[in-house]
C-alpha cells in the first residue's frame, strides 16, 4: 500500500496538519479546503473504502465516526456541519483509502453536485 497517499500521512512520511489523532484514527486538515474548516478523518489501517471498512472492520467504522465528531467540536462547529464520505467514481473518490470529509464554518447548501 505504499502508494496510497494517506497511507504515508499515517506513516509520517507526506507532512500533514493534524487535529485530532488516536491509536486507530487520524484526523487532518484538507489540502484543498471547500468550506472553513474541512477535516478529513481516516483510519490508520488501510480500507479501500466505506464499504470496505464497514465489511471487514466495523468497529474501527464506528471510531472513524466518533472521531469526526469529536473534531467538529474540537473545532468549533456548533453551528452545524456535514459529514461526507464519496465512494467510487460515481461518488467522486480520489483517493482510495477510506475518510470522511467534515465540512463546517459555513452555511452548506444541498444538494451537493
Ligand atoms: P475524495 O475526493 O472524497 O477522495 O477526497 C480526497 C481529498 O483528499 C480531497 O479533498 C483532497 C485531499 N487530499 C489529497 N491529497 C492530499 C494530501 O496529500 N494531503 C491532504 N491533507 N489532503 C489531500
Amino acid at each position: 500500500m505504499s502508494a496510497c497517499i494517506f497511507c504515508e500521512i499515517v506513516a509520517g512520511k507526506i507532512p500533514a496538519t493534524v487535529v485530532l489523532e488516536t491509536e486507530h484514527v487520524l484526523a487532518f486538515r484538507d489540502i484543498s479546503p471547500q468550506a472553513p474548516t474541512h477535516v478529513l478523518v481516516i483510519p490508520r489501517e488501510h480500507h479501500d473504502n466505506l464499504t470496505s471498512l464497514v465489511t471487514h472492520n466495523p468497529d474501527l467504522a464506528a471510531k472513524v465516526f466518533t472521531a469526526a465528531s469529536d473534531a467538529a467540536v474540537l473545532e468549533g462547529l456548533e453551528g452545524g456541519y456535514r459529514v461526507v464520505s464519496n465512494i467510487g467514481d460515481d461518488g467522486g473518490q480520489t483517493v482510495d483509502h477510506m475518510h470522511l470529509h467534515v465540512l463546517g464554518g459555513r452555511s452548506l447548501t444541498w444538494p451537493p453536485g
